[in-house]
């Protein structure tokens, strides 16, 4: 059988200007659940392809030739997802299976749009339902028990251009904050054995990729599994130009780990620093304190990580001078990037429980939880100052003078793809401002 998976992209996502930015900027890579299904559906002798909307856009005479297509959703592409099942449906009728993040917690939601829904990770159950074994409209499937049984994702099948690789060696995260989606859909946290991710890495090294990825929602939660594949990253030589993680604050405690790290070079690191307001991180149940930022503060200066230092802004505890603070802290440990994330309450959190059950919900458009958009009434605020704190927040951060630490510390290319960074993202925030302040 043929078959065509996509995963859409945003709106926003697809302009040319993003593109362009995105290309700029660096690394990009897809999603792997399609790549793992693909790869799965391929073995059984399936013709499969996959398309990322977010790279270019989708050709659809092309994707029409498949006899079934599945669409990859998380909750701010939902709209976009439905549009294209809607789009195919009405044109060609061909048979649709929707799954993903967002799926999986609305498949009622899913399945106006498609002729099955599956819920949760569908490798055990994938084959089934595409050959109609597996007959009914909600396809409930259980957690993969051993990750190392999973096929690795076949980047072959995709049709979109990228540079880089999405590894996953792990899924979950043991810890439970409030507004985390992913401790939801994977759950619970589970890990790839080293000799496994090895095996994967060598393959990806062969292709001669420069960038990697690691998608693991916490790379270091279980540190000494992170040491053991980083020795053999290092012994095998599997070093990539730049590599990406995230990562909690907590890895700081661990010297042999950060100095594993940096020989591996992982540079990139996205750390969820989420409030400088001890309430807050509570409230969000972080189980990290003002002291361990500072701690990590400490620590920083000493070693040449790209940190990308993420915030959430919104939260029932924090004002505006929580917001400012947040660019203060984020220069004075020199950022390489601050990431604010307005609170986006997705369905299955608690933090959405608790929203709703307060009538604080503003939209269910999907589209609009993006973590851009203020989508629920915060506490101690306007949602018209939080979208507005939001917009000066970046303006701030990015300034102009921004980028010379970085020219010190990280050398010229860092230092001027960070100027150039600063320049799109201050004038991002500033056409966002206007246009915001001009709708309001
Ligand atoms: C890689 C990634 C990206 C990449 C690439 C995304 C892309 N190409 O569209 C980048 C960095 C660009 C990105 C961007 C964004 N992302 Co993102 N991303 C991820 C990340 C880290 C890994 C995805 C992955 O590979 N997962 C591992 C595989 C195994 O899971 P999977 O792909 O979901 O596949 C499984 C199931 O979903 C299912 N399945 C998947 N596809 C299909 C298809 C069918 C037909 C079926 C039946 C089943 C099925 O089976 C698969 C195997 O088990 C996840 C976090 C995570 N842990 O998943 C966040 C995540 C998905 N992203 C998220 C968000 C919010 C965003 C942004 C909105 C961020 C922003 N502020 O802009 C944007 C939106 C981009 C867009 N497309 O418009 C949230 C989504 C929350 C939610 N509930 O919707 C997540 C969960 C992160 C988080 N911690 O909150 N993202
Ligand atoms: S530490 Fe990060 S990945 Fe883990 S539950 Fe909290 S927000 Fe989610």
């Amino acid at each position: 059988m043929k078959i065509a998976f996509i995963t859409p992209a945003a709106d926003i996502r697809r302009t040319f200007s993003y593109r362009l930015a995105d290309k700029f900027y660096g690394p990009r890579h897809p999603m792997t659940g399609p790549l793992i299904l693909g790869s799965i559906l391929n073995s059984s002798g399936h013709n499969v392809v996959v398309y990322e909307e977010l790279f270019k856009d989708i050709n659809f005479r092309k994707v029409e030739e498949a006899d079934l297509i599945g669409i990859n959703i998380m909750t701010s592409t939902a709209g976009r997802g439905y549009e294209i099942a809607d789009f195919i449906k009405r044109k060609t009728n061909k048979r649709i299976i929707i799954g993903g993040i967002h799926a999986s917690v609305l498949p009622q939601e899913a399945l106006e749009h498609s002729d099955q829904v599956i819920v949760g990770e569908a490798e055990s159950v994938i084959k089934d339902v595409v050959e109609g074994k597996c007959k009914e409209e909600i396809v409930y499937a259980p957690a993969v028990d051993n990750l190392d049984e999973v096929p690795f994702p076949n980047y072959s099948l995709l049709k979109s251009p990228y540079n880089a690789i999405n590894i996953m060696t792990s899924r979950g995260c043991p810890y439970h904050c409030t507004f985390c989606t992913t401790t939801r859909m994977f759950s619970p946290y589970r890990r790839r054995s080293s000799e496994n991710v090895i095996k994967e890495l060598k393959i990806h090294k062969k292709r001669g990729l420069k960038y990697l990825c690691i998608q693991d929602d916490n790379f270091t939660a279980d540190k000494e599994r992170a040491k053991e594949i980083l020795d053999k990253m290092i012994f095998n030589r599997l070093i990539f130009k730049e590599t990406f993680f995230y990562a909690r604050m907590d890895m700081f405690d661990d010297p042999e780990l950060i100095g594993l790290l940096q020989k591996a070079n992982f540079r990139r690191v996205f750390i969820g620093i989420e409030s400088l307001n001890q309430q807050s991180l509570k409230y969000v149940n972080k189980k990290q304190t003002l002291t361990n930022i500072e701690q990590m503060r400490d620590q920083l200066h000493k070693y040449k990580f790209k940190l990308i230092a993420s915030f959430v802004i919104g939260l029932d505890y924090d004002d505006i001078d929580d917001i400012q603070r947040m660019v203060r802290f984020s220069k004075e440990i020199n950022a390489y990037q601050m990431q604010p994330q307005i609170l986006t309450p997705y369905v299955g959190t608690p933090i959405y429980d608790q929203l709703e059950a307060e009538g604080r919900i503003l939209t269910k458009d999907w589209k609009k939880y993006d973590m851009m958009h203020v989508v629920f009434q915060p506490r101690n605020m306007t949602a018209r100052t939080l979208k507005n704190e939001f917009f000066n927040s970046l303006s701030t951060f990015h300034s102009f003078r921004a980028p010379w630490n970085d020219f010190k510390n990280l050398g010229w290319m860092d230092g001027m793809k960070k100027m150039v960074f600063c320049v799109v993202i201050k004038f991002g925030a500033t056409i966002g401002s206007i246009r915001f302040l001009a709708r309001a």
